[in-house]
């Protein structure tokens, strides 16, 4: 009587007991990273001096940095592809595609572990994987064979039922879900699709759904492993990868939401959160600048194929932009070979190349105060590159509606307009060509690893203090985001360089953090966080720690905190702490001189920790929920310092 989760686990726990919210520690099968979080996972991964990856299947993908302005994106291609061929790791090369889309056709497969360096990772939930995302330290560290921890979850059966109408998505399945769990308060829970509507849907409209559970900040999201699953991966050639992997009839859950296909309609999550859910026909008939089509959640043949029978004979609006980023080589391939690469192109769209773009604000900025519909999965405030542009989230129909009319359109009104549903079905077979991977050899221990000026080495924590005494550099409210602590877009080429990149710390929040965090640290004293509940949502990116490391920041003191980022603060030693009254958040003020002393025992001795408000003359008092392991961790000084006290 097992869930898919629990059979899944079942074979892959190592260490601890499956008790619920007890951590346990994970064998991890396949392993992927991109290039944003890639090229600081392999240093620390050279850092461990292993002479090769110890997965069945470890990829590198070069998928984000692809602007190449200047030499810094060039320098880190060279140097993955470099560490790749030394290590027996798969290289994707730039062009070859978005790392999750890639993954799910080449190398996904139903009952594997898979951790990826990129939130985004639970795509592979669309072929029944458990597929986390994950800091890129944690990510090199399986890949040298070690544990990755998770806490063991609560499963969440979404039951689906029905059948989704004309003109109504995926998209609009996930953002129905969004709307229900919001953004937050869902750490340590992983989402199970199950119920007779799921036969409906294709694996890529799966992938679009468990690509974006990672908005409600789940651990992962799964499909069962079924016909449907076995007919996609026949179609990519892999038939011999498929095995069933379903619920048992008499499976149990924590929780069971039903959500009914047949009743859903066009949805858009409106600014600034995917979590801000509404009808698209509850928000009118605004004009729209841009129309942005692609990224991991929207960007699979079947998305495009829809956008092209739509565009057919169509043209772009003269007010608006229109750009397409297919999801990999192979939907342009197959794109093309199938004729819908033509109607696109003739409607007027941009072809952006198989990457990010857009999505991560790295190319196709809209203008000043611009409404840009957006496919991706997040909205954020700044993401786009334009910090007063209002991105909304929606489906591949409702941007494809925009394109024609200029204005946010329920794309079932195009009925009216002539345009019938194209009912575009997944092909029987794909074309398929992977020669844009570099499959590694046998042993290639001899190669030089390629090192351009770009690439510095990971900056070293210090053994945790007994004491943080310091200075309250920001205080920060709810749903704080990775793209708040530190953007990626046009600064995400700094990746490899912690100091220069640090000087975009909390930029979009307030641009005079890293000006204030240096005077405080070069004065000798400690930076310390003040936040809201859900801080640090969003991406994996471990600069959102590595950096405010970097800067002298030792606590982040926060309502609650995201599990990737939680587990990314640990690993470079920032102390993360919860109020246990959160009124005491109300209490301080940015500025405020702070002292906590005795954390090493507190710690020990699982005693909550007491800080004194210097400026005030309070005390509080924090909590925190630390594994055993964490607080290992923390007192060596983060994950590289305690691996290197083991060796
Ligand atoms: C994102 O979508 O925010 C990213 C860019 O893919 C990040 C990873 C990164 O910051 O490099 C993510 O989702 O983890
Ligand atoms: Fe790339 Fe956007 Fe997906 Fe992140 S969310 S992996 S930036 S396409």
């Amino acid at each position: 009587m097992a869930n898919i989760v629990e059979k899944i686990l079942s074979t892959h726990i190592v260490e601890g007991k499956p008790e619920k919210g007890k951590e346990v520690g994970i064998k991890i099968d396949q392993t992927l990273t991109q290039d944003a979080t890639g090229t600081m996972a392999y240093l620390q991964f050279e850092a461990m001096d292993i002479p090769r990856v110890k997965t069945e299947l470890s990829v590198s993908y070069v998928d984000h940095n692809t602007v190449q302005i200047g030499f810094e994106n060039a320098d880190d291609h060279k140097y993955l592809q470099s560490v790749a061929t030394k290590y027996g790791i798969v290289f994707s090369r730039a062009g070859n595609g978005i790392c999750h889309q890639v993954h799910l056709e080449r190398f996904g497969k139903p009952g594997k572990t898979l951790l990826g360096s990129d939130s985004h990772t639970p795509t592979g939930g669309g072929v029944g994987m458990m597929a986390i995302g994950a800091g890129g330290l944690d990510v090199a560290v399986a890949m040298a064979g070690g544990l990755f921890y998770i806490t063991y979850p609560n499963v969440i059966k979404i039951n689906l039922t029905g059948k989704l109408n004309k003109w109504v998505t995926a998209k609009d399945v996930i953002l129905k879900v969004l709307e229900i769990f919001t953004t937050k308060g869902n750490v340590g829970c992983v989402f199970e699709y199950g119920g007779a509507g799921i036969k409906t849907l294709s694996v890529p409209e799966r992938a679009t759904i468990t690509n974006m559970g990672a908005e409600c900040g789940v651990t992962t999201s799964i499909f069962p492993s079924d016909e449907v699953t076995k007919e996609f991966l026949k179609a990519q050639g892999r038939e011999e990868d498929w095995k069933q992997l379903i619920a048992d009839e008499d499976a149990k859950y924590d929780q069971v939401v039903d959500i009914n296909l047949s009743e859903l309609v066009p949805m858009t999550a409106t600014p600034h959160s995917p979590g801000n859910i509404s009808t698209v026909k509850e928000i009118g008939e605004i004009k729209v600048d841009q129309v942005c089509i692609g990224s991991c959640t929207n960007s699979s043949y079947k998305d495009m194929m829809t956008v092209a029978e739509i565009l057919k004979g169509q043209k772009l609006h003269p007010n608006t932009s229109f750009v397409v980023a297919p999801g990999s080589k192979q939907v342009i391939e197959n794109i093309i070979k199938d004729g819908g690469f033509q109607s696109i192109v003739s409607a007027g769209a941009r072809i952006a190349e198989a990457a990010c773009g857009f999505c991560i604000g790295n190319s196709q900025s809209p203008k000043t105060d611009a409404v840009s519909l957006r496919t991706s999965n997040r909205n954020f405030l700044g993401r786009s590159g334009t910090k007063s542009a209002n991105a909304y989230l929606v489906s591949p129909e409702t941007a494809a509606a925009a394109v024609i009319t200029g204005k946010f359109t329920d794309p079932r009104d195009l009925e009216k307009l002539g345009i019938m549903y194209p009912d575009v079905k997944i092909p029987a077979k794909f074309y398929v060509d992977d020669s844009m991977f570099l499959f590694p050899e046998a042993r290639k221990e001899d190669v030089k690893i390629y090192r351009g000026p770009n690439i510095g080495d990971p900056p070293a924590a210090t053994p945790m203090q007994d004491k943080i005494e310091g200075t309250v550099t920001l205080k920060v409210e709810d749903k704080i985001t990775t793209d708040h602590i530190i953007p990626a877009g046009s600064k995400m080429k700094y990746r490899s360089n912690v100091p220069k990149y640090s000087e975009f710390l909390f930029e979009v929040v307030d641009p005079t953090f890293h000006d204030r965090a240096k005077k405080i640290k070069e004065s000798g004293k400690d930076n310390i966080i003040i936040a809201g509940h859900s801080y640090g949502q969003g991406s994996s990116r471990e600069h959102a720690a590595l950096c405010p490391m970097y800067m002298g920041v030792k606590a982040v003191m926060a309502k609650s905190m995201e599990r990737i980022h939680n587990a990314n603060l640990i690993n470079f030693g920032i102390l993360p702490l919860n109020f246990k009254d959160e009124s005491d958040y109300d209490k301080i003020d940015q500025a405020d001189e702070l002292k906590v002393s005795n954390i090493k025992a507190s710690l020990k001795e699982g005693k909550s920790i007491i800080v004194k408000n210097i400026t005030k003359a309070t005390e509080f008092e924090m909590t925190y929920n630390l594994s055993d392991r964490q607080i290992k961790i923390l007192l060596a000084g983060g994950t590289l310092a305690m691996m290197k006290k083991t060796n």
